[in-house]
């Protein structure tokens, strides 16, 4: 049985519609699930959407209609959306579905049960944007005179009863964990912040609220929901079929990879793991924090006005388009810029002019000239051998960068073996070979031909729709890791007499749309 993989994003609140830090997270973790079904891996991939607490509660209120409802049409758009974009998600979670409520509740009676958790009355300022209650000395105050929370929401004075979760406790098989685990967070900067922050000393934490009734019931404690981060976290759990540890998804846990954005990060490395510990359950492997897309470098806000639709996005530029450009342009862990220019600068350069257009060149030349027959060995040249070992070595990096979540970096070094047979095609110039040499043509579209399906492979998971249409061209079904490294391929295929089919442009060349606000 194939070593699992279990990869999930966060699931997303859907209290407004789906945006371009929503897409490109769904991306980032499709092209790693993908690559990792290509390594052989059994692999699961949930992603989601995170429909409790006042906000949702709240929203629904001000559109006039239950919250349920509203949960359900805002969760649809997120659910169209990873379909749009190729997500191959194996689970769509709603923290509504009835065996969330389960887990979510199994998990709360295994902290319990550790003795972790109690019941105290809270005081405190507390905002409802945020979900989060802060100290005096954290606030400001705004123009009108109401006091503000750190990140810039209002907050209002609340009291109430409230159970805690003895985070404290935690403090120091927390820091252990970290030391052991250099790469339960990561990127390195991320977890360094983290360290610094749970040094500086833990709080038990507020757990559940009496102020609304949308979330997930605490077991046996009427009137009680559990805070929002409780239910959202467990939803990891939810996917592997927790609390039934025997059944066919228990494998997944504990998960390889949480994909997260680096706004969560804490929720995800102190909060989660506590939780885990408590309910004497394995800890996550490892926990990415991505960096913010933002639109032409500034955050976005719905009030400066420059959330572009991912969707509009993907309409305009195409899904491979898109998704090309979130993993190359930007480097992963990191912040990045995006416009339509940059869009439609980066994929004419790399998709479109170079290796859509090889591929494109390449086969078209070859349902012309050789009516779609595999051309034979013709007379080899030193030349052929060298190209083909630099685009096994292109994709054996882009293998090894992916491996260590280096998205950017292996798509870069895939390039190299674009460049290098767009040389080879140009010095090589089989049309004109057509009437000189046709044995040295046959041999030099042969190599190209051998090239091109191993660049197709190893990008498949980042751009599966063209890198999938070339494939179905040449007729390589095979399209594992192990399918690059097969030598055999190509005497397998001609002798299999079947012509090529006729190409169709795998990647074209993108044009800026007139409208586009950049
Ligand atoms: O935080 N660029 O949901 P969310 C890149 N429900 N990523 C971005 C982004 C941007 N501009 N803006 C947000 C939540 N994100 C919780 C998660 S998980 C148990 C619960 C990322 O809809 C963000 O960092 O606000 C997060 O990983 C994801 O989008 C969902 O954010």
């Amino acid at each position: 049985m194939a070593d699992p993989f279990y990869i999930t994003t966060a699931i997303h609140y859907p209290n407004g519609r789906p945006h371009i830090g929503h897409a490109y997270e769904m991306v980032a973790a499709d092209v790693i699930a993908r690559f990792q079904r290509q390594a052989g891996r059994d692999v699961l991939f949930q992603t989601g959407t995170d429909e409790h607490g006042l906000k949702m509660a709240q929203a629904a209120r001000a559109r006039g209609i239950s919250t349920r409802e509203f949960a359900n049409e805002m969760s649809s758009h997120f659910h169209v959306m990873a379909d749009r974009l190729d997500i191959s998600y194996d689970r769509f979670l709603r923290t509504v579905d009835a065996d969330h409520y389960a887990a979510s509740q199994a998990i709360w009676q295994a902290m319990q049960a550790k003795g972790d958790l109690y019941l105290d009355r809270y005081e405190g300022w507390y905002s409802v944007r945020d979900e989060a209650f802060y100290d005096e000395g954290e606030l400001t105050v705004g123009e009108d005179g109401t006091k503000l929370s750190p990140q810039g929401t209002p907050v209002e004075w609340t009291a109430e009863e409230t159970w805690f979760f003895r985070l404290s406790k935690y403090q120091q098989p927390l820091l252990d964990l970290y030391r052991d685990n250099p790469d339960f967070i990561r990127p390195e900067s991320r977890r360094n912040e983290v360290m610094r922050f749970v040094e500086g000393g833990l709080s038990d934490l507020s757990v559940s609220r009496t102020s609304f009734d949308w979330g997930v019931p605490v077991p046996d404690s009427p009137g009680h929901v559990m805070y929002v981060w409780v239910d959202a976290l467990t939803n990891y759990l939810t996917g592997t079929g927790y609390p039934n540890r025997d059944g066919d998804l228990a494998r997944f846990w504990p998960a390889n990879l949480h994909l997260i954005g680096k706004d969560i990060v804490r929720f995800h490395t102190v909060y989660w793991p506590a939780f885990l510990m408590s309910a004497d359950l394995p800890l996550p492997q490892s926990v990415f924090g991505h960096g913010f897309l933002l639109h032409r470098g500034e955050k976005m806000s719905k009030s400066v006005g420059n959330v572009v639709d991912p969707m509009g996005l993907a309409d305009a530029f195409g899904v491979d388009a898109l998704r090309y450009f979130f993993l190359r342009e930007v480097s992963f862990g990191q912040d990045g810029s995006y416009s339509a220019e940059a869009i439609v600068t980066r994929v004419n350069a790399e998709l479109a002019n170079s290796f859509g257009n090889l591929a494109q060149r390449t086969l078209s030349f070859i349902a012309k000239n050789l009516e779609g027959a595999l051309p034979e060995a013709g007379r080899s040249d030193p030349a052929d051998a060298m190209l083909l070992e630099e685009v096994v070595v292109a994709c054996a990096g882009l293998k090894t960068a992916f491996e260590d979540l280096m998205l950017s970096q292996g798509i870069e070094t895939w390039m190299r073996g674009v460049y290098a047979c767009n040389q080879y095609i140009d010095v090589q110039a089989p049309w004109s070979l057509r009437k000189t040499d046709p044995d040295r043509m046959h041999a030099v579209l042969g190599t190209l031909v051998r090239a091109i399906r191993m660049l197709a492979i190893a990008i498949l998971p980042v751009t599966p729709r063209g890198a999938g249409l070339i494939l179905d061209t040449l007729g390589a079904d095979d399209r594992n890791h192990a399918a690059i490294d097969d030598d055999g391929w190509y005497a397998r295929r001609a002798d299999s007499g079947v012509p090529l089919a006729a190409p169709t442009p795998a990647f074209p060349r993108l044009e800026m749309p007139a409208e586009a606000e950049g």
